[in-house]
């Protein structure tokens, strides 16, 4: 029978902030080699489909949480913060390992990456899942605390910016193509990276709803993995296209 230690969660969500960084020092300058940013374009070996690559990395970030919640016996049942937080992590994970996937457009993603991807989502569904179901421990009214009502507002208005921009990208493209455009519309209007704004709200949002170390950890690696990419992104557009919108940002609105 698993129980709650602390030091681990600690130990884990150290780790997390130091991957963090090493994440943002590697890719400060050069963005991770996928989508946009790969240089040797046809070389068939050594990818999958995309659909089947992000169907298959995300998901242990669903199943592991959910199997860690189905499993628990006795199940957890009180208080309910628990419980509620650990579906809205599973909530993003089952979109983006059971919806998303079906409808990418992406070109073939690489073996490589594939494999670490997998590693890092079994790796943090495991921390999220295991500190939620045994470690954490709420007053039976977390749900009307102003950390809970607020982060979960955050957690919900990141999630639709980052659905509805995954969405706009994903119609840039007809079936079968894999060539750039501009995007266009939403969050697009004001920075190259709003699929990325949404996330990186997203997990702050969770981390303020969860005031937990682990969701911290994880919203900071979030930040660092994705927010150098954004810049990458802005950075691959300016270069690609004369017209493109010069007020645009790369990732914040109207700062950066
Ligand atoms: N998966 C998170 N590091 C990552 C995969 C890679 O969910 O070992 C992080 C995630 C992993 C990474 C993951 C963790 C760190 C790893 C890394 C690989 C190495 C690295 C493991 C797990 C590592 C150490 C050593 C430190 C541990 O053809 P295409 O694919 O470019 O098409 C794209 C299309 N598109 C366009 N189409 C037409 N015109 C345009 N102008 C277009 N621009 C884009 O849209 C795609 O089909 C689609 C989206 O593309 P893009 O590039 O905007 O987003 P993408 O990066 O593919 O992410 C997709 C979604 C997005 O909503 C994002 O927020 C979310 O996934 N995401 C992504 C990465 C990480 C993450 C979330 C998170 O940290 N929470």
């Amino acid at each position: 029978n698993m129980q709650c230690f602390p030091g681990l969660v600690l130990a884990l969500s150290s780790l997390l902030g130091a991957l963090a960084l090493l994440q943002l020092s590697l890719h400060l300058r050069e963005p991770s080699r996928y989508g946009k940013h790969e240089e040797r374009l046809c070389r068939p070996r050594g990818r999958l489909p995309a659909r089947c690559a992000w169907f298959l990395q995300e998901l242990p970030s669903f199943l592991v949480p959910a199997l860690l919640l189905a499993l628990r016996s006795p199940p957890r049942l009180e208080p309910l913060g628990c419980r509620l937080l650990c579906c809205l992590f599973c909530w993003h994970y089952f979109y983006r390992t059971f919806i998303y996937p079906f409808f990418t457009r992406g070109r073939p993603f690489p073996l490589q990456l594939l494999f670490f991807g997998m590693l890092f989502c079994i790796y943090n569904g495991f921390l999220q899942g295991y500190y939620l179901i045994y470690c954490a421990e709420y007053p039976n009214d977390w749900c009307t605390d102003i950390r809970f009502t607020s982060g979960l507002l955050l957690f919900l208005l990141g999630m639709g910016i980052n659905i509805h921009s995954d969405l706009l990208l994903r119609q840039l493209r007809k079936p079968g193509e894999v060539t750039y455009k501009i995007p266009q519309g939403g969050l697009f209007t004001y920075v190259s990276g709003a699929n990325y704004f949404g996330e990186i709200v997203e997990w702050f949002g969770f981390a303020i709803a969860t005031w937990s170390l682990p969701a911290f950890a994880f919203a900071f690696f979030t930040l660092c993995c994705i927010g150098p990419r954004a810049y990458h992104h802005h950075r691959y557009y300016l270069k690609t296209f004369t017209d493109y919108p010069k007020s645009r940002k790369a990732l914040i609105p109207f700062v950066f």
